[in-house]
């Protein structure tokens, strides 16, 4: 028997639970699951970098081989109306890691590699939540969200605030994109393998150094460029920015797969002992392509479709690891992409020419950059074999709201005005409800802004100089069309009206300075 005092300890706390969890039901919206316990499995976030809808077997590809990600939407549930925030990627990580839509806060569009960070350091993160919840938290891969104070970072010295500093324990991170400089990875509070005696210096305005450039070489360059990314060369190609110093640091893009990859599994393998939280933001296939030789040829689909066959072996790699080391039932795996398809973007490597009738939007309209659904509606494919029932989920949903989805999932209370735009949609996410988020916003990570009410969606007017939506705006009802090729906008004229004044409020809530 328990002795009297420990049973009246308990009791107010039971109490208070029960409280707690009725007004938690009352003030819960109808579609979020009933309170369910806490669980900490792993978390594992799989982020493409400009993965497009169509871009894999999984949802109806046919050209470009992606075995291991088709074997995890088999174990798993396919999300067919998942959506990045934004379509470009510094926008969309900055909403997956804060919860936040980005067009709240200035500063957060696509950085130039060496920007600040742009995530407060006061302000709850997705790793932040989850290391409170007890979990170690890493971020291997694309970072893309500034390093460093005001001024940006100090390649040669301490590299601080970063993701450290936001809720991570690890990083080891490529900071920009793969077309920016500096061509070097950070890990931790520094350059990786930086030899002190070879600084490194940046510069996104003048040029700087000694180096050949793109712009004055293109005969030294290994693929051609066609926007832009005429600055330093850097192994055989051109990138956006000027460089110098910081050679043994360098990375070889062939080989960046491979080395994230192993970063990956050694921080599983550090973790496996403790719940982990682990964010896989992988390269490809972001430009520049460039595939270790061994995928050069395997898609039949040109060097785009190559480093999508090299993506899918990471997630394939990983989840290797996971079963050997008996860590795989107990995984939430979620697999994504950014935002939106590319085919140019900013290099001559022929990926145009060599699609072969591959769509990598599948039956979407649009791509990155853009505000019609192939812009931010991505591939979303959650597993967890001891938890989730495989199948498909239509269920409207959005990478901002995994922070209050995982705080719901962990146990975890988000401070009042902490990820302001993520919505708790765990029931979806584990396939026990089908119904996500009612509204989202989309945003083509540049200018324009799309809504979504339901099915229906609205593209506010385009004043632009050269309009390229519809100068009244634009509505598609996407349960009949959802290529939206039929403007509904003069034949519905009051549905138009309500849903941009709809998004014209979610614009006017809560900025942030
Ligand atoms: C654009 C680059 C593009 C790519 C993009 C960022 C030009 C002309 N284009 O500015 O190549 O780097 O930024 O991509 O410079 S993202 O996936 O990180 O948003
Ligand atoms: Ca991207």
């Amino acid at each position: 028997m328990k002795p009297l005092a420990q049973s009246f300890r308990i009791l107010p706390h039971r109490i208070t639970a029960l409280v707690g969890g009725l007004v938690c039901l009352m003030l819960a919206r109808p579609w979020t699951s009933p309170a369910a316990a806490p669980a900490t499995p792993n978390i594992i976030i799989l982020l493409a970098d400009d993965l497009g809808f169509g871009d894999t077997g999984a949802y109806g590809g046919t050209k470009i081989p992606t075995p291991n990600i088709d074997r995890l939407a088999r174990q798993g549930l396919r999300f067919t109306d998942a959506h990045a925030t934004s379509a470009t990627c510094t926008p969309s990580r900055y909403a997956l890691l804060t919860g936040e839509y980005p067009w709240r806060k200035q500063g957060t569009g696509i950085l130039p590699g060496n920007a600040a960070l742009i995530i407060d350091q006061q302000q709850t993160t997705l790793p932040g939540m989850l290391r409170g919840a007890g979990y170690a938290t890493g971020v291997v891969g694309k970072w893309h969200l500034g390093l460093g104070g005001k001024g940006g970072p100090d390649w040669n010295g301490d590299i601080r605030p970063g993701p450290l500093e936001v809720g991570f324990d690890y990083c080891f991170l490529q900071p920009a994109t793969g077309d920016r400089v500096p061509c070097v990875y950070v890990e931790d509070h520094g350059v990786f393998g930086l030899d002190p005696k070879d600084p490194i210096q940046v510069s996104y305005g003048k040029p700087i150094g000694n180096e050949p450039t793109g712009k004055e070489h293109p005969e030294l360059l290994r693929m051609g460029l066609h926007l832009g990314h005429d600055g330093t060369i850097i192994n055989g190609i051109s990138r956006i920015g000027f460089m110098t110093g910081g050679h043994a640091a360098r990375w070889k893009d062939e080989d960046k797969a491979d080395v994230l990859t192993d970063k990956a599994v050694g921080f599983i393998q550090r973790n496996t002992n403790r719940p982990f939280f682990l964010y896989f933001a992988a390269h490809d296939p972001h430009v520049p392509r460039v595939p270790h030789p061994r995928f050069v040829g395997r898609s039949g689909c040109g060097v785009r479709g190559d480093v999508i066959v090299e993506f899918d072996w990471c997630v394939g790699r990983i989840m290797d690891e996971l079963t050997a080391r008996h860590l795989a039932g107990n995984t939430m795996l979620l697999l994504s992409s950014d935002n939106g398809p590319v085919i140019d973007d900013g290099y001559d490597d022929h990926a145009a020419e060599e699609l072969h009738g591959h769509a990598p939007a599948g039956p979407l309209r649009g791509y990155k950059y853009t505000v019609y659904e192939g812009g931010t509606r991505v591939p979303l494919i959650v597993s967890w074999p001891d938890r989730i029932r495989p199948g498909e989920s239509a269920a409207l949903v959005s990478l901002v709201d995994f922070t209050a989805s995982f705080a719901a999932l962990t146990g975890q209370r988000l401070a009042p005005g902490a990820a302001p735009d993520s919505v708790n949609v765990l029931a979806a996410l584990l396939g026990e409800s089908p119904r996500g988020r009612e509204q989202l916003v989309e945003h083509d990570g540049l200018r324009m802004f799309g809504y979504r009410d339901g099915m229906w969606k609205w593209i506010e007017a385009d004043h632009r100089p050269k309009p390229v939506y519809g100068t009244n705006g634009a509505l598609y009802n996407l349960a009949q069309d959802l290529g939206e090729t039929n403007n509904l906008q003069a034949a519905e004229p009051a549905r138009s009206a309500r849903l941009a004044d709809q998004l014209g409020a979610e614009r006017r809530t809560a900025p942030r300075p």
